[in-house]
């Protein structure tokens, strides 16, 4: 690990869905960001650390930019306001298959007269055929000034370097914010929450998993070779309850395997998981149960 002479805050900000975290999870190298194919993914900040010669960029990772709909899109929608404020670069990621959303105008016009340089990056190239990102380019950047346009793919990695490249132009001179051996901000208790949350976004339909939050009620580190976790999946009804669980609780079961199989990866040891459901009617609209479920800032 060289000495860190340089280094900057960059926000990775776009509407739901457009590969925001599969984006940051690819320029760490590293899973730190739940990905799905369903919109609204992501629901808080996530911070993820690349320390790249003399110089350490710290990405943060937002919420899909959307009109809130309850307390929960109010708070993401406050995540995404913050993350623009004191960065050093601003990423603003979109699609080549749709033309500018109402949604990207209006979070354009919050990055407007900020002065903080905006590079356009346009993901998922290897989607589209050529012309179509040639249209998306000619689409977005009449916007706003953009420092760059960046047609990249996060899936695959095309474009990710160059993207590096540009992104070290605004990086400032400046001390490490973090230890170098340090790639997320997330304690590992979130990191499990999330990681339950991805296979119900995975396996369940509809709005179900945008009703559900995870709290984790125990976390237990005592043995060596095993880590026992207790969690409780919280939902908005007793009928959705009843899905997540599923016949027999076979629906539970696949949730709490894959999850549990994730885990055991990533802790590189064995881990006893236990995921019970629990009724917590209207919580995206209840600021205690916001809070319980660490859906608010701490100040
Ligand atoms: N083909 C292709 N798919 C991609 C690419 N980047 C992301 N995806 C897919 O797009 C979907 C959304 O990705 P996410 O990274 O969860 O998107 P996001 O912007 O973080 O979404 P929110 O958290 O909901 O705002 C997932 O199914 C990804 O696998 C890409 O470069 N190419
Ligand atoms: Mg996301």
């Amino acid at each position: 690990m060289g000495t860190i002479t340089k280094s900057g805050f960059i926000a990775i900000v776009g509407r739901p869905n457009v590969g925001k975290s599969t984006l940051i999870n690819r320029l760490v190298g590293q899973k730190v960001a739940i990905v799905s194919q369903r919109p609204q993914t992501t629901r808080n900040r996530i911070i993820a650390i690349l320390n790249r010669d003399d110089t350490q960029m710290i990405f943060l990772d937002t919420p899909g930019f959307h009109r809130p709909k309850n307390r929960l899109g109010e708070y993401m929608e406050d995540i995404v306001h913050e993350s623009l404020a004191d960065v050093d670069c601003i990423l603003l990621t979109v699609e080549p298959k749709t033309a500018p959303t109402e949604d990207e105008k209006r979070l354009i016009e919050k990055m407007k007269g900020r002065d903080i340089p905006v590079i356009l990056v346009i993901n998922k190239t290897d989607t589209v055929p050529k012309p179509a990102i040639l249209m998306a380019m000619a689409a977005y950047a009449p916007l706003m000034e953009f420092k760059a346009i960046m047609p990249i793919s996060a899936r695959t990695g095309e474009g990710i370097a160059e993207l590096e490249c540009e992104i070290g132009d605004y990086m400032q001179p400046g001390p490490e914010f973090y230890p170098q051996d340090m790639v997320t901000d997330q304690p590992e208790r979130a990191v499990v929450a999330e990681i339950i949350r991805e296979k119900m976004l995975r396996l369940l339909s509809d709005e179900i998993p945008h009703g559900v939050a995870v709290a984790i009620e125990s976390f237990d580190e005592s043995r060596d070779d095993l880590i026992k976790i207790g969690a409780c999946i919280y939902c908005e009804k007793d009928s959705h309850k009843g899905i997540i669980i599923g016949k027999n609780g076979k629906m539970l079961k696949k949730i709490g395997t894959y999850a549990r199989e994730e885990l055991e990866r990533m802790f590189e040891c064995k881990v006893f998981l236990d995921v019970f459901v629990k009724v917590d009617a209207g919580w995206r609209n209840k600021a205690g149960s916001l809070r319980e479920f660490g859906y608010t800032r701490e100040e």
